[in-house]
């Protein structure tokens, strides 16, 4: 598409070295990466950010942005045989191509794509299913995320939203809307549940809930409704002090400020999508005062 001739409102830029799409309207600002098509930065307008981006985030093909909106596909974490790399799949590797940037009022509506010959590029190796995808992302006073697998032949994959949330801490932040669903416990290795009340958080959190609707975040200066739609899961993710103090692309006290809330369809819940059709999967955030 000609990126020169962008709606009102909308830039191609350069955002740490990398092509990007920066939003500013009365809605809200917001940055979108080409790598990964990935959602970078969305502030509603009158509020503060509700995304979550590491300051010392890598920006560079095949590497992964901390924050943001990482998208996991054809594989969550290692796989289901727990033996496929990159983790998460190769599509957040990789630049997708832009297809359409709509304005709509006060919204903003960018398409990307992604094919399979391209998304194989960055793993030869690794099983990539003959699906294209297809990413809109809609940036206004909510934000809504559907990634849509347009199967070629059979598919059963696996794909999640993975979002960070920007929170006050994470240790006075609870999720309500899982009460009495069943989980993966992967900091522990157990299937347990169910849960109990709202989610808070004591140490490092790595659940895989079966459950899969709309959940509440509040940090006690906001409250932000997740929904979900074509997923089968919500995983909720915290690294807690140890993991972060691990992990080179994030401050080691950077484990306050997030909370990943997820909408997938993983483990034994995955996407099946038969050749000629397609499946769509589907996370909205809106901020709401709390
Ligand atoms: O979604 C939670 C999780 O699977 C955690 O187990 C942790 O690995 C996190 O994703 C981050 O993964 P990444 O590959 O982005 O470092």
């Amino acid at each position: 598409m000609d990126l020169t001739q962008l709606p009102a409102g909308v830039t191609a830029v350069a955002d740490h070295g990398l092509p990007a799409f920066a939003v500013d309207t009365p809605a809200c600002t917001a940055t979108v990466h080409l790598h990964g098509a990935h959602v970078t930065a969305w502030t509603p307008e009158g509020s503060a950010p509700v995304l979550y981006l590491s300051p010392e985030a890598r920006f560079s093909p095949g590497t992964a942005i901390r924050g943001g909106v990482p998208i996991c596909f054809p594989w969550f974490g290692p796989g289901r045989d727990g033996d496929l790399s990159p983790s998460h799949g190769p599509v957040r590797l990789t630049e997708w191509e832009p297809l359409d940037v709509q304005r709509d009022g006060d919204d903003v509506r960018l398409t990307f794509g992604l094919t399979a010959p391209v998304a194989r590029s960055i793993a030869p190796d690794a099983p990539y299913p003959a699906v294209g995808l297809s990413y809109v992302v809609t940036l206004g006073r909510e934000l809504d995320l559907a990634l849509t697998i347009h199967a070629l032949a059979d598919a059963d994959v696996e794909a999640a939203l993975h979002t960070y949330l920007a929170v006050e801490d994470v240790r006075t932040t609870s999720i309500a809307g899982l009460e009495g669903a069943s989980y993966l416990d992967k900091v522990t290795g157990d299937e347990t549940g169910p849960q109990e009340g709202a989610v808070r958080f004591a140490g490092e959190t790595d659940r895989v809930y079966d459950a899969s609707g709309t959940v509440a975040l509040d940090d006690g200066a906001r409250r932000l409704e997740v929904s979900s739609e074509g997923g089968t899961k919500t995983v909720v993710w915290n690294p807690w002090s140890e993991k972060a103090a691990s992990m080179g692309d994030l401050p080691d006290d950077a484990w306050t400020r997030f909370v990943c809330i997820e909408t997938a369809a993983v483990h034994d819940g995955p996407i099946v999508v038969p050749a000629g059709a397609q499946h769509t999967l589907r996370q909205r955030i809106n901020p709401t005062a709390v």
